[in-house]
């Protein structure tokens, strides 16, 4: 495995309301907090030698510039956008001129949910989207940045 200087940066962008997981209708997102998430992600991240910057923000405009800044200094992005996922021209843009792999992460399997849930404009920006597999969908979203990126377990 790389050290931790070489290791390709992955940036793990959590959008509005992740900050409740655990408390947050629990029977829909489950009993994990984003704590759990994060130290997921950071294990996940040992296995496959990437570097992890895990963030969340319940702002708009704060998520558009996280992405802005990846750019050049990321070798990817792994975005669960939450509320914004349906609503943000803006993010579905930044996500665009980043010009980096993006994977779009939701716990929840949004096309059983409500039907306001299942467009998303981050969709047109991401090479692929994980739904329903609860806070392992994070994983498993690492786990395929990790092929894209060229790095091996
Ligand atoms: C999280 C949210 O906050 C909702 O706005 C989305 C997503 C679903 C999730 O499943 O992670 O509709």
């Amino acid at each position: 495995m790389s050290d931790v200087e070489s290791r390709p940066l992955i940036a793990v962008l959590n959008g509005p309301n992740l900050n409740m997981l655990g408390l947050r209708q629990p029977e829909l997102y489950g009993a994990a907090t984003l704590d759990d998430v994060e130290q997921l992600c950071a294990e996940t991240g040992d296995q496959f030698g990437l570097a992890i910057d895990f963030r969340q923000t319940n702002g708009e405009g704060e998520l558009v510039s996280w992405v802005q800044e990846c750019r050049g200094r990321a070798a990817g992005i792994v975005i669960n956008p939450a509320g914004y996922t349906t609503t943000s021209i803006a993010l579905m843009d930044a996500l665009l001129s980043a010009e980096l792999p993006v994977i779009e992460v939701h716990i929840t399997n949004i096309h059983r949910r409500e039907e306001f849930r299942q467009h998303s404009f981050v969709s047109k920006a991401a090479v692929g989207v994980i739904a329903g597999l609860g806070i392992q969908g994070y994983a498993l979203a690492l786990t395929a940045m990790a092929n894209l990126v060229g790095v091996e377990e």
